[in-house]
């Protein structure tokens, strides 16, 4: 059986590694996304918690046990309540969630203490994925670390993160499979809206239709809010008002990805805005895609995203000195001013291991160039595959050639 396009006994076996490499007397507890039943937002599973368990309802927690005789991984979750489900539906039986899920056991929320108070006494350790101090995102974690720490106050707390980050980063075949099939969506959103730009029209019609396009073809999310930048708005890495008119003989920059089965995609394509682009921009994009193709080929098991951001810096830095903007390459900084790879995953800036690329990376090549004066901001961001080999461009499908995409006119 397959949960999200990931076979259920991948779950399993990402909750048995997980258990293998945590520290012995440990229980590690991971609670299950906040939902406001506000309609406000859809709701959304916690990424770490999906990736354990497949499991998409809110008012749970995922609790893994391990000391030297055994160990376990539970589901803790609401039971079926006969109001609630006229209003939001019927939550599954515990029973066939267990069956289902593979889980060691599946206990109610009402029963949530009595286990912690069975297990935590036992055990040393307690891994929570515990907020930075000035994020308050993760304020759940924050509650049960606090209300376990006075009852335990034994408990030594551990960030859990550090032994989830390494197994989300490598990305396994179904993964991958989720993560194409989320840039194939892409790419038909992308052409969709393509068709949108002229000049006079507003941005937030382009966003229409790619929004149209992703849900259309099968994603029920954007993997994250749209960028969708004519103009001189294309100079700011992260314009999200999608609400000027394009100018003619422009650039319009999508910054975009659907999601799929909760795994991201993100694309950068900057298009003409009048059907061809204008010297300058040529030129600009031109430098950009010479760029992008260069630190592709350097993207390998081993290289680390500190030396691909100098790569980038120094070869954006060649072009714009060869395009007379800069003479000397510390110059660089006024066009071009963020990093050029992230890893991709069930979040779009997925999780951060090692600062080395791994086989199994899905990472994205982004560099850019940010011309206020020209009012072009120019971003080429492909998904890219590390493999034993080398990368693997998972994102080719989409036109990025400046011939290729003054054909889509
Ligand atoms: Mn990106």
């Amino acid at each position: 059986m397959k949960i999200y396009g990931i076979p259920v006994t991948e779950y399993k076996n990402r909750r048995d590694n997980l258990l293998k490499s945590m520290p012995d007397k440990s229980v590690m507890i991971l609670p299950s996304n906040y939902n406001s039943f506000s309609n406000l937002s859809p709701y959304r599973q916690d990424s770490n918690f999906i990736y354990f368990s497949g499991y998409e309802h809110d008012k749970s927690y995922l609790l893994f046990y391990k000391n030297s005789k055994q160990i376990m991984s539970i589901l803790i979750t609401e039971e079926n309540d006969p109001v609630m489900e006229l209003w939001v539906g019927k939550r599954p039986d515990l029973s066939e969630v267990k069956k289902n899920y593979l889980f060691d056991d599946v206990l109610p929320l009402k029963k949530f203490d009595d286990l912690l108070s069975r297990l935590l006494p036992g055990v040393e350790n307690l891994l929570l994925h515990l907020p930075h101090e000035d994020n308050n995102i993760l304020g759940a974690e924050r509650v049960l670390a606090k209300r376990l720490t006075e009852k335990y106050p034994h408990l030594n707390i551990i960030q859990a993160i550090d032994y989830i980050a390494p197994l989300r980063r490598k990305k396994s075949k179904n993964e991958i499979a989720q993560i194409t099939k989320a840039i194939e969506i892409t790419k038909k959103g992308i052409l969709k809206a393509a068709k949108e730009i002229n000049p006079g029209k507003n941005e937030y019609k382009v966003q229409a239709a790619l929004e149209f396009g992703f849900m259309y073809n099968g994603s029920k999310n954007n993997a994250f809010q749209p960028i969708i930048a004519s103009g001189v708005n294309s100079t700011t890495l992260h314009y999200e008002e999608n609400n000027s008119v394009i100018p003619e003989n422009s650039v319009i920059l999508f910054d975009v990805g659907s999601e799929y089965n909760y795994y991201a995609s993100d694309i950068s394509r900057t298009f003409p805005t009048s059907g061809k682009y204008t010297k300058k921009a040529k030129s600009l994009y031109q430098a950009v895609l010479n760029t992008q193709k260069a630190v592709i080929e350097e993207m390998k098991p081993g290289k680390t995203f500190r030396e691909l951001n100098a790569l980038t810096r120094k070869l954006l830095a060649k072009e714009m000195k060869k395009l007379g903007y800069i003479k000397e390459e510390s110059e660089i900084s006024k066009y071009y001013y963020h990093s050029v790879s992230h890893p991709i995953g069930l979040d779009v800036h997925d999780i951060m291991s090692s600062p080395k690329l791994v086989e199994g990376d899905v990472i994205s090549c982004e560099p850019g160039l940010y011309v206020k004066e020209d009012k072009i901001g120019i971003r080429i961001e492909d998904d890219i595959l590390i493999t034993k080999k080398g990368a693997k461009v998972l994102s080719g499908i989409i036109p990025k050639e400046i011939k290729d995409i003054e054909n889509l006119y």
